[in-house]
């Protein structure tokens, strides 16, 4: 059996409710389980900044899919939610992302894991390590709580208020 992270992210539409279907058809897939999945946190866009703000979660999934395979099924999730490709890292209504697969340090043509900016970005981070406190980077070795610690900026803890997608900070 294989652990692995994968990060989702939405900021089109009820971001929510894109998460939450992902996450239904990740419990749908053969030989996979879906064993946490973290607190929703909003999020600052990264890199091409024009854009909403975003939903963000990590799951912990066991399985005993390859890592292509589970690349495989992260990218039918997307299409199957109605995910296209215009900018690159434009706005999306899902996103899926392998960040770890075990331990393990693998490149191939369509795949990096550990994912190549995990490290640098929040909104993957604090939840990865809600999940999992003891984490190391498999790249460089380093913890990734430590990590997370310094990456808060612009990830606020995000609760549905009265049924409506409106977030409050939450940062203790
Ligand atoms: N995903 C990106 C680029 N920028 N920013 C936030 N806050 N959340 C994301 O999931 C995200 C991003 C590329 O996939
Ligand atoms: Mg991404
Ligand atoms: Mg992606």
């Amino acid at each position: 059996m294989n652990i692995a992270y994968v990060s989702l992210g939405s900021n089109i539409g009820n971001r929510l409710y894109y998460l939450q279907q992902a996450v239904i058809l990740l419990r749908e897939t053969e030989r996979l389980e879906v064993v946490k999945v973290s607190s929703v946190y909003e999020t600052d866009p990264v890199g091409y900044v024009d854009q909403a703000a975003f939903l963000n979660i990590v799951v912990e999934l066991k399985t005993l899919l390859s890592p292509d395979e589970l690349l495989r099924k992260c990218n039918e999730i997307e299409a199957e939610l109605g995910r296209t490709r215009e900018v690159r890292w434009g706005p999306r209504t899902v996103d899926l992302d392998i960040l770890m697969y075990n331990e393990e340090n693998m490149k191939t043509d369509n795949l990096i894991i550990p994912h190549p900016r995990m490290t640098e970005r929040g909104f993957v981070l604090i939840p990865l390590v809600e999940l999992n406190t003891d984490l190391i980077d498999p790249q460089t070795k380093q913890s990734l709580s430590n990590l997370a610690h310094v990456q808060k900026e612009g990830v606020h803890l995000w609760r549905m208020f009265d049924g409506v997608d409106a977030f409050v900070h939450f940062e203790g």
